[in-house]
């Protein structure tokens, strides 16, 4: 069983994209080196990691509020599961061990439950499927950030994807994700993490914990009251459905310009953002003032630069913009001339629809297009 077969049994159990990273660079480049989130403090015997990617249905960022991506978001993990967990059945029945990542567990010893046993956007870098973006998501250029991942520790040897050298994240100058941000959380390729966990998460473990305490020091006749609060009905939710424990707040993913994705159907929805203040404006301007001026910046140094794309930032988007308007140029000729063919004589410029297809988003011809973003 060798890489590409391996990878279109991904592609044929539902993944949307999938590399292959060798667990021996993973053990070489842990993200925090004090903190090794390595496959050999997993298993010693893996040889291999493949990423599995599964986009979230870009529907759901169209939508008005953000309760339908929460719970997107649980049904692609559950189902992305299904797909690692399907693969991993198969390399086992062909003899080779292999197991799933949890892909949103984390183990408490490693920086306070900070931190999952492997750090899967790392995972998803070393397979070459992307880099890290301002706001330290793993930016794909098929789907953007807008995506999960998980990996399959396999014990075979297979021939790994290098990771991609150049930056797909646009950087300071593009810094939308920085503007979308309720809890002003994005910093300079870093994160601060307990603000974003406060929209992430917001009936999440620092939220339960709070509660708590605040309930040990409630007088006994106001308890009955404080137990039928909004966080109760939270956690309750939580516990039933998962949302609000995780995966709360879309902002970063929404307005990544980043991804066909994108282009394709959140160009007009997602190009105002309501968040962006005249304070957030002039932190990004210091960003990119920084880097010109080459200012020690900490996601940005000789061991974080591998993951933001040592080549720096040369365009991939703006290709990727114009060879999509390319082919909606191309798809809405074929159209006209079927059309014409057809004998139907109906108007040129009509709008047909979005196709996203099981894989991959395509092309549409809808007027609601890009329209030279970024
Ligand atoms: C805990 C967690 C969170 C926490 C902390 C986030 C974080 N950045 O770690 C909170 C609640 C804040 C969070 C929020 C979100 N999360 Co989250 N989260 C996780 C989880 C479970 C573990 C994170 C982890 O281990 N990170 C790894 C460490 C290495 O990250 P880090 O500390 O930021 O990395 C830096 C350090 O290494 C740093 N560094 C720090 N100190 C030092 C010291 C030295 C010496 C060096 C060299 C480097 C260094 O440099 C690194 C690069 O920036 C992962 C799943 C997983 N197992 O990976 C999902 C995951 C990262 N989350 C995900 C998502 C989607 C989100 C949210 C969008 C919420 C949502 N809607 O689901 C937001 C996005 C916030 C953001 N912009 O990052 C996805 C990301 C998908 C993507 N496209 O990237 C993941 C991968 C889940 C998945 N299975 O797909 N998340
Ligand atoms: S998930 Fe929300 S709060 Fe967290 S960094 Fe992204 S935009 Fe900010
Ligand atoms: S919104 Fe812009 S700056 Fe932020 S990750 Fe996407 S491309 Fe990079």
């Amino acid at each position: 069983m060798n890489a590409a077969e391996v990878k279109r049994m991904a592609l044929e159990l539902g993944a949307d994209l999938v590399g292959i990273a060798s667990a021996a660079t993973l053990n070489a480049f842990p993200p925090d080196p004090k903190w090794p989130q390595t496959p050999d403090r997993v298993s010693p015997y893996c040889k291999s990691v493949i990423v599995i990617v599964h986009r979230i249905p870009v529907a759901v960022f169209r939508a008005k509020h953000n309760i339908p991506v929460q719970y997107m978001d649980m049904l692609v993990l559950r189902r992305m599961d299904k797909i690692a967990y399907r693969l991993a059945g198969r390399l086992e029945a062909a003899g080779h061990p292999s197991f799933v990542t949890a892909a949103q567990e984390t183990d408490w010893n490693y920086k306070k439950a900070s931190y999952g046993r492997l750090s899967t956007r790392h995972l998803g870098i070393e397979a070459g499927l992307g880099t890290i973006g301002l706001e330290v998501n793993l930016l794909t250029p098929e789907f953007g950030p807008r995506v999960y991942l998980t990996g399959v520790l396999t014990e075979l040897e297979l021939e790994p994807d290098g990771p991609m050298t150049e930056q797909v994240c646009i950087g300071e100058s593009c810094s939308r994700c920085l503007y979308s941000c309720p809890s002003d959380a994005v910093l300079h390729f870093g994160i601060d993490k307990r603000a974003c966990a406060t929209e992430a998460q917001e009936f999440g473990y620092g939220t339960i914990t709070a509660f708590f305490d605040r309930f040990i020091d409630t007088p006994a006749k106001e308890k009955p009251r404080a137990i039928r609060s909004r966080d109760m009905f939270g956690f309750w939710q939580g516990l039933l459905r998962v949302v609000g424990s995780f995966g709360d707040c879309p902002r970063c993913l929404a307005v990544c310009p980043v991804g066909n994705d994108y282009h394709a159907y959140l160009t007009k929805p997602q190009r105002d953002i309501p968040e962006k203040t005249p304070e957030k404006v002039a932190k990004a301007k210091r960003y990119k003032e920084a880097r010109r001026n080459g200012d020690p910046v900490a996601g940005l140094n000789s061991w974080n630069l591998r993951w933001v794309g040592p080549e720096g930032y040369q365009g991939i988007v703006s290709r990727q913009l114009q060879a999509f308007k390319a082919q909606q140029r191309e798809k809405a000729e074929r159209e006209k001339a079927g059309r014409e063919q057809a004998g139907s004589g109906a108007a040129g410029n009509t709008v047909t629809e979005n196709t996203v297809t099981e894989n991959t988003v395509t092309e549409n011809t809808a007027s609601e297009t890009a329209t030279g973003e970024p």
